[in-house]
């Protein structure tokens, strides 16, 4: 999409502090750090949200937990915990309209959710 945010960030066109880059997925740091470690993972295709998955996009989604996991292990997250989440609309806080999830660790958190 040519208005995406996040699709530049994928292609290189806006900067971002890389984290990790696959084929198809990308992650990089939060600008608005919600922990000591706040990664965003995202498909490197738009996607709106998870209401725009289709069936085959599991394996993606898939290997988008099994990435967070790798870099989770690589800040020693795996140690203490952390939350893999995303946001799915406007009641939940989505701002960005490609499916991103958030990798927040590196503090204890707090269930509810705000
Ligand atoms: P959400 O509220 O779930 O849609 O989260 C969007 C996140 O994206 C939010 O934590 C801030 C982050 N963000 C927004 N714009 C940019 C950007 O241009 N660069 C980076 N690195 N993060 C961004």
């Amino acid at each position: 999409m040519n208005d995406c945010i996040f699709c530049k960030i994928a292609s290189g066109s806006i900067p971002s502090r890389k984290v990790a880059d696959t084929e198809d997925m990308y992650a990089f740091e939060d600008t608005n750090p919600q922990a000591p470690v706040h990664i965003l993972i995202i498909p490197k295709r738009h996607i709106d949200s998870t209401l725009s998955l289709k069936k085959e996009d599991a394996e993606l989604i898939g290997r988008i937990t099994i990435l967070a996991n790798e870099i989770a292990v690589s800040k020693g997250l795996d140690r203490t915990g952390f939350r893999l989440l995303t946001n799915t609309g406007r009641n939940a806080g989505q701002s960005v309209f490609h499916l991103h999830y958030h990798l927040l660790g590196g503090r204890t958190m707090e269930w509810p959710p705000g």
